[in-house]
């Protein structure tokens, strides 16, 4: 089946072609061969293929267990040469002139990199639409919609644990929030395709000296609405992800919409810096259990003041999982904000909780 076929005839082709590729891919399979069955489906198959796109996602998650990984290396974390000691804030770079040594200064010597024009206007305009798509059937699945359940768009597969998507127990969903991008099949398989174009698992590969895994649990699509000032959490996603020592991460995170400074959508509200290292939770005026205090984050931007970035849709920043941060909802604020947050973990060291994911 073909999400956006016109004609019977072109359904059927690309069902033979989608069916062809499927079988192929077991032969790999039961060889062993994951990553070129992976390999196979990625480069030859469409996020418009339904079985195959969900295929891919089971493949990508069964495949972590298969496969080799490296005892994590002894030069954790990566000298580097802080080529950015005397910006203020978090440095910027140009996608075009992004280079590994950019990376490593920015994430390790000040806490994150921006990366102007990571992403071209025409994904962003791809994966904005995807987004809504996931939202909507996923709502419309919660709501027990007639054919919700054969939108393509939503669909929780066999190896993501959890369980078929449950929605009992009154959970509410509107065309806002966030999912997990591995819940959208169609949309995992386009997110992985602007990743490999822009060179991504290259790039992350030096970065880590090692494979790169994305995960089921961190790797988020999201539209946040305009919410009158509220404070989000103060959170370093470090204090969720098991031993903060043990992991190295990278996110990336891409606005899809214009946002944070003087913007009209909500962006992230961040701290620089070099701090490595994972702060008390649930203390110090903190609301919740699992955010950072208030008044700690007052102490700490004594040196280090917040920053709320102004991006434009396209536009990402590299950080770890020691940085701290929330999104940052303003009062002047009217419109959604679009992003794509994807956290990438040294292969050696994913947590298995999170459920790896080969890309
Ligand atoms: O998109 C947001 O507002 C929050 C993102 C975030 O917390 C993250 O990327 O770790
Ligand atoms: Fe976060």
């Amino acid at each position: 089946m073909s999400i956006d076929s016109v004609g019977a005839s072109r359904q059927d082709d690309g069902m033979s072609a989608a069916s062809e590729l499927l079988s192929q891919a077991e032969g790999l399979v039961s060889d062993g061969q994951y990553r070129a069955a992976i390999d196979l489906l990625e480069s030859s198959g469409s996020h418009n293929d339904v079985e195959l796109a969900r295929r891919l996602v089971n493949l990508r998650i069964d495949a972590y267990s298969q496969l080799n990984w490296p005892e994590p290396h002894d030069h954790w974390p990566p000298a580097h040469d802080n080529r950015f000691a005397q910006v203020e804030g978090f440095p910027e770079v140009e996608f075009s002139d992004l280079t590994v040594d950019d990376l490593k200064a920015g994430i390790l010597g000040k806490g994150g990199l921006i990366v102007r024009n990571i992403m071209r206007p025409e994904w962003v305009e791809v994966i904005r639409e995807s987004i809504d798509r996931t939202l909507e059937a996923r709502r419309a699945l919660a709501e027990e919609e007639p054919g919700a359940e054969g939108n393509p768009w939503y669909f929780r597969c066999d190896s993501v644990n959890g369980g078929p998507a449950q929605f009992r127990g009154g959970t509410r969903y509107t065309n806002i929030g966030s999912a997990w991008t591995v819940d959208s099949p169609p949309c995992a398989f386009q997110a992985i395709k602007f990743f490999r174009e822009i060179g991504l698992p290259q790039l992350l590969t030096e970065y880590f000296e090692e494979q790169p895994v994305l995960s089921v649990r961190k790797w988020v699509v999201r539209c946040a609405a305009p919410n009158n000032g509220a404070s989000a959490g103060w959170h370093q996603d470090g204090q969720f992800l098991g031993d903060a020592d043990a992991i190295r991460t990278a996110n990336l995170w891409v606005a899809l919409t214009d946002c944070g400074g003087d913007a009209q959508a909500p962006g992230m509200e961040m701290l620089s810096g070099t701090e490595r290292k994972i702060l008390e939770v649930g203390t110090r005026g903190a609301p919740f259990n699992w955010t950072v205090g208030p008044e700690l984050v007052a102490e700490l931007a004594e040196r280090n003041p917040v920053q709320c970035p102004r991006f434009n849709a396209g536009d990402g920043i590299f950080f770890d999982h020691y940085n701290l941060h929330r999104t940052g909802f303003g009062q002047n604020h009217t419109q959604n904000r679009y992003a794509l947050e994807s956290w990438f973990f040294a292969g050696s060291t994913a947590p298995m909780k999170q459920q790896p994911v080969v890309f």
